[in-house]
């Protein structure tokens, strides 16, 4: 791979509603859209998906750009790689900074199908034309939850995971429940859990939940042993496995039933890749985790989920979910619950460069060769 150009743009947009939970209510989004371009002028996008304060991981945009600006794109410059799968290795010097590596990382992915003249998903190994999808509910009034699962499930989605905590568990899922009997519902607890709560984790099993996400410390793998053994509902661990080491010991130890892979989460397509792959090994199913994603990580998402370890609809909905208007062209978008993976080469949508400008806060470009 001969890269020429990096180019840098944050991009800012509201969401269409705010994104409720117990640690933070989003309302505006902010992004960092990473083009890299080679020699021949071939274009590829990767999408860094910290978020603008630190309340989901330590990392926050303005990280994500100064360890992209100062270490991972001088890291590249200085050792050129022959394939993305070498970009792990080499950003390995770097401690942590998993999505800033990733927003890097992905843009190379998508850069080198392109140069394949194959798409992203076909590349990794990908087999199916349509993925399932499921959406998130993410508010702190139960009418208003209602409402929405009533609109998403009009809309066609196949999951709908909601945000819990102790404040509001038993309320929102019994009701839920009740209204939507056959539902496949899930729930997100972020961390909003001790141990000293395992009665009322006891208490949802009786709900049919397909999984509890993340019930206790966002950096925990050995509490959630004890209480995975106390539960019928399966756990996912999403926060507590950021590389692949993380995944391997919440397997062995026994610590979920159920893996959620974030490609930004742990550094990268490629850990996500060997995490889905020991995952389909020792017959724990993974699914696609979201980040109130922008058109290019979401695109990236639908590539890595038709993988055939992703047996569960992750949180991979339309850009129409969040955004009035996406920066990829077509936007992605949900027909009876699925959908269609692109054929195009790459990621397989294209990035509407006239919206990136408009939505763009700050830009700066940097030369490799
Ligand atoms: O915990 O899965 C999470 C969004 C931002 C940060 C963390 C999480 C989420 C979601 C997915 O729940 C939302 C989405 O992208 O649809
Ligand atoms: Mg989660």
């Amino acid at each position: 791979m001969k890269i020429d150009y990096i180019h840098l743009s944050i991009v800012k947009m509201p969401l269409k509603s705010p994104f409720a939970t117990h640690l933070e209510t989003v309302t505006d989004r902010e992004a960092i859209i990473v083009e890299v371009t080679d020699r021949d002028g071939l274009q590829g996008y990767g999408e860094g998906v910290a978020f603008s304060s630190p309340w989901y991981t330590e990392e926050t945009v303005k990280t994500s750009f100064h360890m992209l600006k100062d270490f991972l794109i001088p890291l590249l410059k200085n050792s050129p790689i022959n394939h993305p799968a070498e970009a792990t290795e080499l950003f390995s010097k770097i401690r942590r900074n998993h999505m800033a590596k990733a927003a890097l990382e992905t843009a190379l992915w998508d850069l080198y199908a392109k140069e394949q003249n194959l798409s992203l998903s076909s590349l990794i190994g990908g087999k199916v034309n349509s993925i399932p999808s499921g959406v998130v509910v993410a508010t702190s009034s139960l009418p208003e939850a209602i409402k929405q699962t009533e609109n998403y499930l009009e809309q066609g989605y196949q999951r709908v995971k909601i945000k819990i905590s102790p404040k509001n568990d038993i309320e929102f899922v019994s009701e839920l429940r009740k209204r939507f009997p056959s539902l496949e519902l899930m729930a997100d607890a972020n961390s909003s859990y001790t141990m000293k709560d395992l009665h009322r984790l006891k208490a949802l099993d009786e709900y049919g939940l397909l999984m509890i996400e993340q019930p206790l410390g966002h950096d925990d793998i050995i509490d959630h042993s004890f209480i995975q053994k106390e539960l019928t509902t399966p756990i996912c661990l999403d926060e507590s496995i950021v590389s692949f080491e993380d995944a391997r010991k919440a397997i062995q130890f026994g610590s979920c039933r159920v893996v959620n892979i974030k490609i930004g989460r742990v550094g990268g397509l490629e850990t996500a890749l060997k995490i889905h792959d020991f995952c389909l090994d020792k017959g724990i199913p993974v699914w696609c985790g979201g980040m109130i994603e922008f058109g290019i990580s979401r695109a990236h998402n639908i590539a890595l989920a038709t993988l055939p370890g992703f047996t569960i609809p992750g949180d991979i909905s339309g850009s129409n979910r969040y955004w009035e208007e996406d920066i990829i062209e077509p936007e992605v978008s949900v027909r009876n619950g699925y959908i269609e993976v692109p054929k195009e080469h790459g990621i397989g949508f294209k990035v509407n460069k006239k919206k990136l400008n408009k939505k763009a806060i700050f830009k700066e470009g940097f030369c490799l060769d």
